[in-house]
């Protein structure tokens, strides 16, 4: 049986394409800065958002940590969503290897107003962790792909320079993001310090992400990635598929946008699951069970047996993501394994 596997956009395979660049890819050793692949693409990586330089790193869990390592100092405050990946799946990094303390807070679906980091952020005070960076996340995870404007950046990142906080942006989906919104990337990161960004997500690279920032910044950065074990050798192979990611791949986002609306309409409709559907804005589905006694996990097994993979992301919520494998008659298909998932 084939598997209509909505786990997630990670599970993408590299394009034809992709396979081709990476057999061709001129390498070099990229911890001496010799490898031509990977500076290129570090190039590219940097103009596509705005900023000076860019560092490629394994993963985004990795960007992410490099990002807080190399902006605070042991003992700091970071302030981050408290549903924020960084917070929530990283497996407390930001404390366990970079010694910060994270103040988490409450946002409204997954955004941090003005007004919720105004009344937030604490004054130094001889009392106090210094408060030093302020992490943001768009898309938003566990929003559902939540995206958030260039208006809605700028806002909040005038309260973070106020308080003297530098801002890093856990941009895993932000050109998912950028698609949803017709602007440009960089109108999304102009005012934050620091980017991460996933090619391995729904622009199907195999593996790799991007930091980028300013010059003096990446310099540091590319110290903390070697810290951490991150420093590759011949990663062009790798780094190929990534330039094909970003010349080739961001326009096709949409599709997947277009689909997880599909798949969203056609849940709604089913008795006892429920869907906020103006919170579909990427290509991530968050369905509820609106039994008080329903268990995610539980439904997730059974739709694994009708040949439909998800995940649980909460007792009562099973998440769904849309990718470049997924077409039009495996949304129908889905979203008839839950009807039948639901019957029983
Ligand atoms: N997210 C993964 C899982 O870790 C949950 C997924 O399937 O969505 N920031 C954000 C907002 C992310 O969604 C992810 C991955 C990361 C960072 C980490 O990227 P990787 O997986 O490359 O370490």
């Amino acid at each position: 049986m084939r598997l209509i596997d909505l786990r997630s956009d990670t599970v993408t395979q590299p394009t034809p394409e992709m396979r081709e660049a990476m057999a061709r890819a001129e390498v070099g050793d990229d911890v001496y800065g010799e490898d031509p692949t990977v500076n290129a693409l570090e190039e590219l990586a940097a103009r596509r958002v705005g900023k000076e330089a860019a560092l490629f790193v394994p993963s985004g869990t990795m960007g992410n940590l490099v990002a807080v390592l190399t902006h605070t100092h042991k003992g700091d405050e970071v302030l981050l969503e408290a549903e924020s990946h960084i917070y929530y799946y990283e497996v407390g990094g930001l404390s366990a290897v970079a010694g910060t303390i994270p103040r988490p807070i409450p946002g409204e679906h997954g955004w941090i107003s003005p007004e919720h980091l105004e009344a937030q952020v604490r004054p130094r005070d001889i009392h106090f962790p210094p408060p030093r960076l302020l992490c943001l996340e768009n898309t938003h995870n566990r929003a559902g792909g939540r995206v958030f404007t260039p208006e809605q950046i700028s806002r909040t990142c005038a309260v973070a320079r106020r308080y003297g906080l530098k801002v890093h942006l856990d941009g895993a989906r932000i050109f998912n993001a950028a698609v949803a919104l017709g602007v440009d990337a960089a109108e999304l990161t102009r005012d934050v310090d620091s980017v991460m960004f996933c090619l391995s997500k729904g622009l199907s690279a195999p593996v790799g992400s991007i930091l980028a920032g300013d010059r003096e910044f990446i310099t540091r950065a590319r110290k903390a990635r070697k810290m951490l074990g991150g420093g590759m050798r011949q990663a062009g192979v790798i780094a190929a598929c990534g330039i094909v990611a970003l010349e080739r791949m961001i326009p096709r986002l949409a599709e997947d946008h277009r689909r997880a609306r599909m798949l969203a309409m056609g849940l709604a409709n089913i008795p006892g699951l429920s869907v906020d559907l103006e919170g579909v804005q990427t290509n991530i589905v968050l369905v509820d069970l609106e039994a008080p006694n329903g268990d995610a996990r539980e439904v997730v097994q059974r739709l694994r047996s009708r040949g439909v993979l998800a995940n649980a992301v909460g007792k009562r919520t099973i998440r769904l993501v849309t990718h470049r494998h997924i077409t039009d008659e495996d949304v129908a298909e889905a979203v008839e394994a839950f009807s039948q998932a639901m019957e029983r």
